[in-house]
């Protein structure tokens, strides 16, 4: 089974199989989605077709969906729509709000977090769902994900000035707030550092994403529950480097991998281990590596 993983440099769209490959990784396909904008970040999700996630691109308050199309190779992706949802500081927050199985185009800033029609979008249309989550600082950024042992999607976001969490159930025209708590270290210290990564991943399979922090090489996984540091491990590298918590084996388990000038490391998760390093190219591009480093 293969795992993909969308990178994008300059206007070009990555796909690439990653145990389909040996040390070297070479693409599976290789798509032109436009001229080059480094204020362009990737969000691919499963917006629009049943065949998995499309390629998808936010540049400056325009959301760009294109089919990847099990294509091979090279080519220009095929264009499917696009959205007009925002300014340019906003942060992409792409998941399935109306439960019909395809993700939504959504962003949050600053307590605002606004969901939009994607099947068949419509330029300049008003979201689908309109929530305040509380006043946020801007450095503030969403995850999205089930946390809380129910079958719902909830929204947190993650404060890297302050190290805090807060974990909301969707609702209109103010979100509950379910929990708050600060990304501690095995003292009890709040995280400090830059850059801070925030996710939830399933890590251990049970159908729950884990609320974690990536900082200088450590991962730092807590207890939704209680708000206490579960599980602490260290991958590297000490500065710089991009997680990238993928079910690269497809398991159905989450494992980590590192991202860091150019080359891709991954980890099986029992410690976890190195199980493999590819180098993938575009070195100084970690900031395009996900939807994760949203600046
Ligand atoms: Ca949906
Ligand atoms: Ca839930
Ligand atoms: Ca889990
Ligand atoms: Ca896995």
């Amino acid at each position: 089974m293969t795992s993909h993983k969308t990178w994008q440099v300059a206007g070009v769209l990555l796909v690439l199989g990653l145990l389909s490959t040996a040390a070297s990784a070479q693409p599976v396909g290789s798509l032109w989605s436009g001229p080059a904008d480094p204020a362009c970040i990737p969000v691919p999700a499963n917006y629009k077709t049943p065949n998995g996630p499309e390629l998808s691109k936010l540049c400056g308050g325009a959301w760009h969906m294109f089919d990847r199309g099990g294509v091979t190779g090279t080519g220009t992706a095929g264009y499917l729509g696009g959205i007009w949802v925002t300014t340019a500081d906003k942060y992409p927050a792409p998941a399935d709000y109306t439960g019909d199985g395809f993700d939504d185009v959504s962003w949050f800033y600053q307590g605002v977090w606004n969901v939009y029609e994607t099947l068949n979008p419509t330029p300049g249309a008003a979201p689908i769902m309109a929530m305040w989550l509380g006043a946020h600082t801007a450095d503030c950024k969403p995850i999205t994900g089930n946390f809380t042992g129910d079958a719902g999607l909830e929204l947190a976001t993650f404060c890297p000035s302050t190290a805090t969490f807060r974990v909301f159930t969707p609702a209109e025209p103010v979100a509950t707030l379910l929990t708050t708590f600060q990304a501690v270290d095995g003292g009890g210290t709040p995280l400090t550092g830059s850059p801070m990564r925030a996710f939830g991943a399933d890590f251990d399979g049970d159908g729950f994403d884990t609320l974690t922090v990536f900082l200088n090489g450590n991962w730092w996984q807590y207890d939704y529950n209680t708000g206490t540091l579960d599980r602490n491990f260290w991958t590297g590298p000490a500065s710089g480097g991009e997680p990238v918590p993928i079910d690269w084996d497809g398991d159905g388990s989450v494992e980590p991998a590192v991202f860091n000038s150019g080359a891709l490391t991954l980890y099986s998760d029992d410690a976890p281990t190195f199980d493999r390093g590819l180098w993938i190219g575009n070195v100084g591009n970690e900031r395009f590596i996900s939807k994760l480093t949203q600046e």
